[in-house]
């Protein structure tokens, strides 16, 4: 009869153990994670109709992609666009942007050269992608 219980015992514990150990190795090995190092990010706030208050250069290297995070801070409605015929850069356009509302993008350019990117409600708020 002991012997019996010792033997419950005794695998019960060998089950702690081993989730226990179990545990342990998911937090030392957790998974595997894209390796972003890479990745160069710019943020954009459109606020009082200008893009980060001077509608700033932004400079990408051919075939890197660029993170774009744009924010409206104003009360109006605002987006970004990248309308270029030339082939030389991704086209995208944000969601129409109510206040505090954001969207992630990315700038692809894919020639050297100069772009544009403006916001299609307010013709002031316009700057330049520069591409090499
Ligand atoms: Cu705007």
């Amino acid at each position: 009869m002991s012997v019996r219980n010792n033997a419950i015992a005794v695998v019960a514990i060998a089950c702690i153990a081993v989730g226990g150990l179990w545990g342990v190795g998911n937090l030392l090995n957790p998974a595997e994670e894209a390796d972003v190092s890479g990745v160069q990010g710019v943020l954009l706030l459109a606020q009082r109709s200008t893009f980060n208050g001077t509608n700033p250069d932004i400079w990408v290297q051919v075939d890197v992609p660029t993170k774009l995070v744009v924010v409206n801070k104003d009360v109006v409605m605002h987006d970004l666009q990248v309308k270029d015929d030339s082939g030389g850069i991704l086209n995208f356009e944000t969601a129409p942007l109510k206040a505090e509302q954001h969207f992630n993008a990315a700038l692809v350019a894919y020639r050297p050269g100069i772009y544009e990117y403006f916001c299609s409600y307010h013709p002031e708020m316009r700057g330049q992608i520069i591409a090499d």
